[in-house]
């Protein structure tokens, strides 16, 4: 007796069984139910499964052996019709119609099989995945009408390619050979076409056993770092460092906190981003306690380990001319205290995400504020403690406040209450 599919858990995160796993007949079936979220589709494409079911049929997840994938380098028109395109009014767009683009494949016929597999919980998933930003589609237009389009879904440096359709002979060729070509130039090696067709294999498709897909794929989806550090590198060969915070570097992690939160990025993608971005800023920041500017000192607050916004803060600072002692995240008090026995720097900014961090050490902060001028930045800067305990609340962004902190200590009688500030 054949074994039973496994089903899968309710949890969108919930691992699916490996592919190794997978049914010989009908080949590669891995495992049944689950649901449509963004969360259990993107775990599946990060792993070489995706999901094929009929209407009537709870969801099925598939990894066949073999695979069939298109290089993208490969992908080729032949001269002819290269000829006769130039001269046709057709043209390539990309995400300009993808709702109508998986409309009309689910509508294509399509030789030997009854009723397409795009069901409406299969199109309304998709649609919803083109909305986060993980899926796209390939139109191709003859004015206004779609005479071919192809869409997917991109992880990483791979495209998963789900369905094309042909309004008119050639349309899909042209839609994928517009996708290839755009691919190859951002060096994404490979589509995946899933399941060999002769279609597919006239347009050059190629079938891979399985373990050689799967271990393309877990290469091409993983984080890429040296691609994110050359994004770095060309952002700051062309902008001044506070351009690259305020407008690029800010901005950025607002969004992946904001897609953090929505559970659009996950966990491993945040800590990569904020690891990658933390480790250029502190590039950056080399040498930037040396020189003969005024002196402050830059700290966590006790069990604050978010320090993306104080290292900013620093280097508009720096800019500016400041000297920085840098204590780092989750500082314990009494180091910043010695700090300023030490050191006498003009200003002490401590920063905080959360209030929790500061609730705790207020009465310390309120003596510290006796006898140093002291400084409260971050999300918690509002609150815990006021300005009339003698600490100055820095509530705007980080480049914000180091022009206004900078403008302070020029002021003659730096970081007094000032009416208007
Ligand atoms: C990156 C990140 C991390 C990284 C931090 C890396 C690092 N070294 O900083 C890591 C992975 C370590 C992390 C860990 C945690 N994190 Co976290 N993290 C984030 C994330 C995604 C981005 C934060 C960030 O750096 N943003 C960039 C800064 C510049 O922007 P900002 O924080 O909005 O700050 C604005 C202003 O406040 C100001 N500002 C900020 N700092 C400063 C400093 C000064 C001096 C000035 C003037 C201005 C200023 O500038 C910004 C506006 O331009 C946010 C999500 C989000 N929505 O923000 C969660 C978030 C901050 N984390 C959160 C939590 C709960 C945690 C964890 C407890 C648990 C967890 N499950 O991961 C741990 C605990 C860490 C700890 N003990 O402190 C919560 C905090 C909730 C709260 N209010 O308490 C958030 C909001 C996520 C959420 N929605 O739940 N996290």
């Amino acid at each position: 007796m054949a074994a039973p599919i496994p089903w899968l858990d309710e949890d969108a995160d919930a691992p699916f069984p490996t592919a190794s796993t997978a049914m010989r007949d009908p080949d590669g079936l891995l495992a049944a139910g689950g649901d449509l979220s963004h969360r259990r589709l993107l775990n599946a494409y990060r792993r070489g499964i995706f999901p094929w079911f009929s209407e009537g049929q709870p969801i099925l997840w598939w990894s066949p052996d073999p695979r069939i994938v298109f290089r993208t380098s490969a992908v080729r028109l032949s001269r002819r019709f290269r000829r006769q395109l130039r001269e046709s009014p057709w043209r390539v767009r990309a995400d300009t119609a993808f709702d109508a683009v998986v409309m009309a494949c689910a509508s294509a016929p399509r030789r030997g099989q009854s009723g397409t597999w795009i069901t409406t919980e299969m199109r309304e998933a998709y649609c919803r995945l083109h909305r986060l930003g993980h899926a796209h589609s390939v139109e191709v237009f003859d004015g206004d009408t779609l005479v071919g389009g192809i869409y997917g879904v991109a992880v990483g440096r791979m495209f998963f390619g789900e369905s094309m359709f042909s309004g008119c002979p050639g349309g899909s060729k042209v839609a994928l050979s517009g996708l290839a070509h755009r691919l190859a130039e951002w060096k994404w090696p490979l589509i995946d076409a899933q399941v060999e067709n002769a279609h597919l294999v006239r347009m050059g498709a190629e079938s891979w056993p399985r373990d050689a897909f799967l271990e393309a794929v877990a290469d091409l989806t993983a984080f890429d770092e040296p691609r994110a550090q050359s994004v770095l590198d060309s952002l700051l060969a062309t902008s001044t460092l506070d351009t690259l915070l305020g407008s690029v570097v800010l901005p950025y992690l607002a969004d992946l906190g904001d897609r953090w939160a929505r559970g659009v990025a996950t966990v491993a993608e945040e800590h990569f981003a904020s690891s990658v971005v933390r480790g250029r800023l502190l590039g950056l920041a080399r040498g930037w306690g040396r020189g003969l500017g005024p002196r402050i000192v830059l700290a966590c607050a006790p069990g604050e380990q978010h320090d993306l916004g104080l290292i900013a803060f620093g280097l508009a600072l720096r800019g500016r001319g400041w000297r920085i002692v840098y204590l780092g995240p989750d500082a314990p008090l009494d180091t910043v205290e010695e700090s300023c026995r030490r050191l006498q720097p003009r200003l002490v900014v401590l920063s905080a995400v959360s209030a929790r961090r500061v609730r705790p050490v207020v009465d310390q902060l309120r003596e510290l504020a006796t006898h140093q001028r002291l400084a409260l930045g971050g999300a918690a800067a509002a609150s815990s403690v006021a300005e009339s305990d003698g600490v100055l609340l820095l509530t705007d962004g980080p480049i914000a406040e180091a022009a206004r902190v900078t403008r302070l200590a020029g002021d003659g009688a730096p970081f007094d209450r000032q009416p208007g500030t």
